[in-house]
């Protein structure tokens, strides 16, 4: 006789701020077959899991950035071989939502390589946030920290989503990064929280962390005090010139985990299968959308490495009958 489905905890699918690192370890430890089933079960109790939300990037400040984030392309520190320019006019960046907008993506989201905006940057800033979101489409940025100041006038513009990585567990965050904290970061997520703006918050997995760190990560994220609107769980994309530029990357499975662990933690949250899907095998996308992410970037560019291009998703949606969430 077949054994019988496992019974899932009663209480899952419950949104809880007080996860403990031993819950997440556990979940992390669960069998595969048992982890994916709970994070199913909790993804078709808040979403419909035949739909998937569809970002698009831009970055509107390339290169140049004075951090050193050792995974990044767009750091001063480390020679990438990365043309580095201005800010982009806002016409410049109308026309390429205009364009995202057309390929069906419903957010747009736009990357500034800067450590932080400069006050003198933010009225064009606003600017651009005021044009996109007249478009049509919902607005994110990435611009680095912000003061309280800055995070209120990009809601007042109608800023929709601000993305702000914590990227790895807090103990493994100066291995990454040593020109700004942890705390730096979940300072800004608090400014950006207190500006009523959505938060978007994840991290970079395959940077040879620890399992360790990944619980870490994922317990920093689940117990805010309140979940990110968007979890971006992100496979290193490996940049040469960048000190992780030959990181050993990440068991797929492991990856596949990371996704479903994050789905029981944050049922609400869209959860995004995001950079590194161009390496991953249509199999490999599958098994990460049953796990529980519904949410992609697409788009034949992420903000300077490649992504899998409109025609090869057009192709994975149809044969996994999935289509874009109703915006
Ligand atoms: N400068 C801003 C900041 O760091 O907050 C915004 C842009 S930054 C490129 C946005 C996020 O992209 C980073 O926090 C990181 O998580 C992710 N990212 C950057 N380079 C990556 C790479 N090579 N592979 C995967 N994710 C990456
Ligand atoms: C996120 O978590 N991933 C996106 C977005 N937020 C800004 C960025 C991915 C960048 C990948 C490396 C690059 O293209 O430069
Ligand atoms: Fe600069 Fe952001 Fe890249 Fe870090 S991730 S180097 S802050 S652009």
């Amino acid at each position: 006789m077949n054994a019988p489905l496992p019974t899932p905890p009663a209480a899952l699918g419950e949104i809880r701020n007080d996860w403990t690192r031993a819950e997440i370890a556990a979940l992390f430890e669960l069998p595969f077959a048992d982890l994916l089933f709970q994070a199913q079960t909790v993804h078709r109790r808040y979403f419909n899991p035949l739909e998937v939300q569809m970002s698009q990037l831009l970055s509107i400040k390339t290169g140049g950035c004075p951090e050193d984030c050792g995974y990044c392309s767009q750091s001063a520190h480390f020679e990438t071989g990365l043309n580095a320019s201005k800010l982009m006019p806002v016409e410049d960046v109308v026309t390429a939502a205009k364009a995202a907008k057309d390929g069906g993506a419903q957010r747009f989201c736009m990357g500034a390589a800067w450590r932080e905006p400069k006050d003198r940057d933010m009225p064009a800033l606003l600017d651009i946030v005021r044009a996109v979101k007249a478009l049509g489409l919902e607005t994110c940025m990435t611009l680095g920290m912000l003061t309280d100041a800055q995070a209120q006038a990009l809601g007042d513009a109608g800023l929709d989503y601000y993305n702000h990585n914590i990227d790895t567990s807090a103990e493994y965050y100066g291995t990454v990064v040593s020109t700004r904290t942890y705390q730096d970061r979940l300072d800004t997520l608090a400014r950006v929280r207190a500006a009523g703006v959505n938060v978007c918050s994840g991290g970079i997995i395959g940077m040879g962390e620890t399992r360790e760190d990944r619980v870490g990560m994922l317990f920093t994220l689940a117990t805010l005090p309140e979940h990110p609107g968007s979890v971006p769980v992100n496979s290193l994309m490996r940049v040469k010139g960048t000190p992780l530029g030959e990181a050993a990357g990440i068991d797929e499975l492991e990856f596949v985990r990371t996704i479903a662990v994050a789905r029981i933690l944050m049922p609400r949250s869209v959860v995004r299968l995001s950079a590194g899907r161009e390496h991953m095998s249509d199999s490999m996308q599958a098994l990460a959308l049953l796990a529980g992410a519904n949410s992609i970037f697409v788009g034949d560019k992420l903000l300077t490495t490649r992504n899998p291009g409109r025609s090869h998703d057009e192709r994975l949606f149809a044969s996994l009958g999935v289509t874009p969430m109703a915006g």
